[in-house]
């Protein structure tokens, strides 16, 4: 029989989890099938390969990058870390919790440089189309090498759509943006917080973006900080120079006006407001349309597409964890293709997603999410021979982050957490966050002050 043909749509954490499961079934002599993975970027990295650029890429495609410089990890590494890829063992050295992006994307790299798997990805390849055939039970999917100048038309018995999806802005209007007498950007745009020395801004929304990027403004010298919230403040004890406030109503010249009644006059607007889960290479039958949230619509364990068991997605959730969610998921979609996890019938599929969502809407508050997405992890690693490791130390380690970032919500970063892997506690980095303006893994790296 013809091996089964798998292609992969993205070469990000995610994408590489899944060449990492294949490469692992392949190293213990399993028969694995030919693997293909399209990256429409040069690299590979996903959002933790930066990239200046903004709009669109050279090839003029939309610009996948939302990271910007200066950029430090937003949870402690604990919480993220490879289970048969510590940091000890890439670093060679203990280091400290809150790594900027070039040092998580050394780390990212490093495992799959070891697995040997790079020659399985065609960079420089943007998928353009995927369509199914019921007749013949396969995957259609059209790419165009941008190297080549040449579009390559193939057949697969199984698609996995690992594209991410913090990438495509959610961009609101306002009244009034039209004639702003500014800058009006989406955190997707947003490269450097330099370009807001000296400048009053205003930031929109409350989640990880307005949290974070805010708080890179303040640390390279913005003058003042507005950030204003649609449904809940953040509720931070803010710098002296910040202050949240309701929501936008309107902008008039420079002035931003507030439910409220307040105005503040700023120089710039911040669209910290999202993203949205946009697959432009995918038809309606095989398309997800889901919320940002910890359950997805249609998805059978958070990885199955419902109305072709054929299709995966892959780390399509709202994320606590991450690269090790993705691996859990990773390793677990490579045993549904290789046959050694069955899939029950449709009514149990749907179930299954519904249930999810059920539980995640009864959830209290962010340490019962966690908690939630931690034992999603546990459940599918447990039905795979991914290395297990302690879940529960892992949720422990977002605990105390949340609780640091309460405390203090520009020191959090100086707290070293538990690696659930090793059980040894990360040093303390030798810089405050706050006053470690290089963000190079050369820096980071250096021990002691
Ligand atoms: P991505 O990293 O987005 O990778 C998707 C890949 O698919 C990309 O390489 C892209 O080029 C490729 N692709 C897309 N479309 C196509 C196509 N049509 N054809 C071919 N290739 C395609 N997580 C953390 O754990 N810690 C953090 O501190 C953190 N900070 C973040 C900060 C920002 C600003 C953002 C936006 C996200 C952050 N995240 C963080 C979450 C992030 O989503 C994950 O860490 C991770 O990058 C997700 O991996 P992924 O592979 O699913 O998606
Ligand atoms: P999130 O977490 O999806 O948050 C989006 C925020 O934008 C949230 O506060 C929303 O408010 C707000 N929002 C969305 N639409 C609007 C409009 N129309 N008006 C005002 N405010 C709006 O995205 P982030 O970019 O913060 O985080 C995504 C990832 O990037 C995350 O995983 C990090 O790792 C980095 P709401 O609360 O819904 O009222």
């Amino acid at each position: 029989m013809a091996k089964k043909r798998v292609a992969i749509i993205g070469a990000g954490p995610s994408g590489l989890a899944q060449l990492r499961a294949f490469q692992s079934a392949k190293a213990n002599g399993e028969d694995i099938p030919e693997i293909v993975c399209y990256e429409k970027q040069s690299n590979w990295g996903g959002l933790w390969n930066y990239t200046w650029r903004t709009g669109v890429d050279k090839d003029g495609e939309p610009c996948h990058g939302s990271m910007y410089r200066y950029l430090w990890s937003n949870g402690p590494k604990e919480g993220l870390e490879f289970a048969d890829y510590s940091f000890d063992e890439h670093f060679g050295q203990e280091i400290a919790s809150y790594p900027p992006r070039a040092v998580l994307f050394d780390y990212i790299e490093g495992r799959v440089k070891k697995a040997g798997v790079r020659d399985w990805i065609r960079f420089n390849n943007v998928v353009r189309d995927v369509s199914y055939d019921d007749a013949s039970g396969k995957f259609t999917v059209t790419a165009r090498d941008s190297e080549k100048d040449q579009e390559t038309v193939e057949e697969y018995d199984h698609v996995i759509v690992a594209s991410g999806h913090f990438s495509v802005p959610n961009v609101p209007e306002y009244p009034g943006f039209d004639g702003f007498n500014g800058r009006i950007l989406h955190a997707h745009d947003f490269r450097d917080a330099r370009e807001f020395e000296g400048k009053d801004i205003l930031i929109m929304g409350s989640s990880y973006s307005a949290e974070d990027i805010g708080s890179q403004c303040w640390k390279y010298g913005a003058k003042s900080i507005t950030s204003c919230y649609r449904s809940a403040p953040m509720g931070y004890d803010w710098p002296d120079n910040w202050d949240e406030v309701p929501a936008l109503d309107r902008v008039e010249g420079r002035t931003a006006y507030f439910t409220d009644g307040t105005s503040r006059d700023v120089d710039a607007i911040i669209l910290c407001t999202g993203y949205k889960h946009h697959f432009n290479f995918l038809p309606d039958d095989l398309r997800l349309k889901t919320a940002n949230r910890l359950a997805t619509t249609d998805l059978y364990k958070g990885v199955v597409w419902v109305h072709n068991p054929k299709l995966f997605y892959l780390g399509m959730q709202d994320q606590w964890f991450t690269f090790n969610m993705f691996d859990a998921q990773a390793w677990w979609v490579r045993d549904a293709i290789m046959g050694k996890i069955d899939l029950p019938d449709r009514a149990t599929m749907d179930a299954d997603w519904k249930k999810r969502q059920a539980d995640e809407d009864a959830l209290e508050d962010d340490y019962a999410c966690i908690k939630y997405q931690g034992d999603y992890v546990a459940e599918l690693i447990a039905e795979t021979d991914y290395p297990s490791f302690d879940l529960d130390m892992a949720c422990e380690q977002f605990y105390k982050w949340k609780k640091h970032k309460k405390q203090d919500i520009m020191t959090f970063r100086n707290n070293g957490y538990v690696s659930p892997l090793t059980g040894k506690k990360a040093p303390a980095h030798h810089t405050p966050w706050k006053d470690a303006l290089d963000d190079s893994l050369e820096s980071y790296l250096q021990t002691g002050a």
